[in-house]
């Protein structure tokens, strides 16, 4: 994989962070994801490569465009799988709230699991950790071996989770068990990657949320030497059937990093609202400054990049 593709990726997710930056707090979700997707779209025009958007904005009959199958890129160059999530947050962003981001990965052909939309169990944490984690082992025991392996006490982790109602019974054993929580209302991707960045102040993401999110977020983990267990969580029998048709038979396979996001991988994330990782973007006259990650598993080089863009000279936004 040509190792300058990470910096161009970064122009794709910059693009979507700049587009539906201008939607922050306006509460109108849809208007936003259209923003980033379309700017996302067409950075990715430019980019020598032969695409094939495998986690997208849906089947082809769902999205207008980077949905599942999509040809994108300038049709020369390597040929990749693309995993997108042109804004990761939808909620958080129309309501100003922290934590949303632009994120693409990509990663050589048939790397990435083709997860279906539905729910994953997830655990991920960073390089420090890696094998200690067990998703089948309670929150307690997950807590207890991390401290061990941080060498700190469970009271000085921090565990982020989705604040949702299926997660009740884990957060009252985790708050037992003594550790920090960080309740989140969306956006379970950037967590994931702030847990491999020592002194980010989050330890451990854990819980259920989206499938696509988990190779996203395995796509980085992966780049950064992190640790990730998941497995899909079926609600009804036609999320069976759909996985099957995906080439899924082992309904209680635990992904690990290698599962989720094989192959050469490249991973990009630009903050559109303030986060435990990224910084949102921020305008001033004439311009804004966004704040990005980018980071290729071959390498492990991990980038924080930030660009200031002037709208005199890039007049899209
Ligand atoms: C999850 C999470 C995402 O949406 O998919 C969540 O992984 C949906 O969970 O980061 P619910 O169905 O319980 O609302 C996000 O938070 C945002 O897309």
């Amino acid at each position: 994989m040509d190792r300058n593709l990470a910096l161009e990726l970064i122009r794709v997710t910059e693009a979507a962070a700049l587009a539906c930056g201008r939607w922050v707090g306006k509460g109108d979700k849809m208007a936003a994801d259209q923003a980033a997707t379309e700017a996302m779209r067409r950075t990715l025009e430019a980019i020598d490569i032969c695409g094939t958007v495998v986690i997208g904005e849906g089947e082809m009959d769902e999205a207008p465009m980077l949905y599942i199958g999509e040809k994108v890129g300038r049709g020369n160059g390597h040929e990749v799988d693309i995993a997108v999530d042109p804004l990761e947050g939808t909620n958080i962003c129309s309501k100003g709230m922290n934590g949303s981001i632009a994120t693409i990965a990509l990663t050589t052909r048939g790397g990435f699991l083709h997860a279906p939309d539905m729910y994953m169990e997830k655990i991920a944490v960073g390089p420090s950790c890696k094998g200690v984690i067990d998703i089948n082992l309670s929150p307690t025991e997950n807590l207890r071996r991390i401290a061990e392996a941080k060498s700190c006490y469970i009271e000085d982790l921090t565990v982020v989770i989705l604040d949702r109602p299926r997660h009740d019974k884990a957060v009252a054993e985790i708050r037992k068990a003594g550790a920090r929580i960080h309740l989140i209302s969306d956006g379970d991707v950037a967590p994931a990657i702030a847990a491999a960045v020592e002194g980010s102040g989050v330890d451990m993401l854990f819980g259920i949320g989206g499938a696509p999110e988990g190779v996203l977020a395995a796509s980085a983990l992966k780049c950064m030497g992190g640790d990730m267990h998941g497995r899909l969580v079926f609600m009804n029998n036609e999320e069976r059937d759909r996985a099957r048709q995906m080439g899924i038979d082992d309904f209680d396979k635990i992904y690990h990093c290698e599962d989720l996001a094989g192959g050469d991988v490249v991973f990009a994330a630009t903050g559109v609202t303030n986060g435990d990782l990224l910084h949102g973007v921020r305008y001033y006259s004439g311009g804004a400054e966004t704040h990005s990650v980018v980071m290729r598993s071959r390498s492990r080089t991990i980038r924080f990049i930030k660009s200031r863009h002037s709208f005199d000279f890039k007049p899209l936004y």
